[in-house]
């Protein structure tokens, strides 16, 4: 049996030799596997006479489980080694500051936040969002609203006029977001209470002006509104939007082709200085009927203003333009934080 004893000898140094795996694996296949060196010792058994074949089988087998035993021994302690080796080299500092999520490092544009802040306003109050197309048509941008056609008014909105026609008549990038506003009287039963915040665009460019620009609008209609329920909500609103009890506010006649009476409301800034906010007014009979509305029985009223107009007055930013721009810098200026949502309760811009 001495070379069962040689055999064992080298099969338990080359064990002990396998650094890794693979190497352990090269020794389990030239002992085990088919043409290893113990499955050749058993395939000599056949040759033997039954009395040899028993002892011999049996120190055979009895190697191969001593080897097989050996071989997950060594394949355990590789593991540990490796792990502990692992352990060693990794290294995790939990002390280290989070990097800020993109949520966190991104900012909210003044114009969405400020559209925001009115639409979380005007929710409180019962009104509900509307939308409608960018390209409008000559009807529902300009004499569904009471401007007669060839009237100067049309001329004063500076229009974008483009190629094409739609249901026959010209077609526009609309002037303001009242076109909503038929639509919305078009689809609805009264009461609507209605804002529509959009874009909106004009052929004028300067410091305070720009080719597009956003406006929000609003419309109440139901029967038995009037002048007082315009201004109870244009005062709440500006002094929820500036975020005070005490807003100095005047009423100014002016004149727009959709309602009558029309007003300007300024409210009164630092150093006595009065700054327009919004045009408003009670809904001209007009309007109400090219809504498919009777005008002796709901009455309303509506009001109109530049978002980024009001953005400017609120949060102070000189220029219009680079609203515009893009620029990384500006907007983390003047950019509001994403999680930061406006909320009457939680404060609108803190
Ligand atoms: C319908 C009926 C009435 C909307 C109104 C104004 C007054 C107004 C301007 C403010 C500054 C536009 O951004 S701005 O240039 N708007 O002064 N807008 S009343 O009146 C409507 C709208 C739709 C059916």
């Amino acid at each position: 049996m001495a070379d069962i004893d040689t055999l064992e000898k080298d099969i338990t140094a080359a064990l002990g030799a396998a650094a890794d795996e693979a190497a352990l694996e090269a020794v389990r296949v030239a002992a085990l596997g088919k043409k290893g060196s113990i499955s050749e010792l058993l395939k000599t058994l056949g040759t033997m006479s039954p009395d040899e074949r028993k002892t011999r089988g049996a120190a055979i087998n009895a190697l191969k489980d001593r080897v097989t035993e050996a071989l997950t021994a060594r394949r355990e302690s590789l593991k540990e080694a490796e792990l502990t080796r692992r352990l060693a080299a990794e290294k995790l500092d939990v002390t280290l500051p989070l990097r800020p999520s993109p949520l966190e490092t991104g900012r909210i544009h003044p114009v969405s936040q400020v559209i925001d802040e009115v639409t979380a306003i005007f929710a409180d109050l019962g009104f509900a969002v509307a939308e409608g197309p960018d390209i409008e048509t000559d009807y529902y941008n300009f004499t569904a609203l009471n401007f007669p056609v060839g009237h100067p008014a049309r001329a004063m909105h500076d229009t974008f006029f483009l190629n094409g026609t739609r249901d026959g008549e010209p077609l526009l990038l609309r002037t303001h977001t009242s076109p909503v506003q038929i639509r919305t009287m078009e689809k609805q039963k009264p009461p609507i209470r209605v804002i529509i915040p959009g874009k909106t665009y004009r052929v004028d460019s300067d410091q305070t002006h720009t080719p597009m620009f956003h406006q929000v609008e609003g419309l109440v209609l139901e029967e038995g509104i009037h002048v007082g329920h315009l201004k109870w909500i244009v005062i709440e609103f500006a002094k929820a939007f500036f975020e005070t009890d005490h807003v100095e506010m005047r009423f100014r006649p002016s004149f727009f082709p959709f309602t009558e009476p029309s007003m300007e409301v300024d409210i009164r800034r630092e150093g006595n200085k009065w700054m327009e906010i919004l045009g408003c007014g009670m809904v001209h009979p007009n309007v109400i009927r090219n809504g498919g509305l009777d005008p002796d029985k709901v009455q309303g009223f509506a009001w109109g203003m530049g978002i980024d107009r009001i953005a400017m007055l609120k949060y102070g930013m000189p220029d219009l333009r680079p609203f515009f721009d893009a620029d990384i810098r500006w907007l983390n200026h003047y950019g509001f934080r994403p999680l930061d949502l406006p909320t009457l309760v939680g404060g609108l811009s803190s």
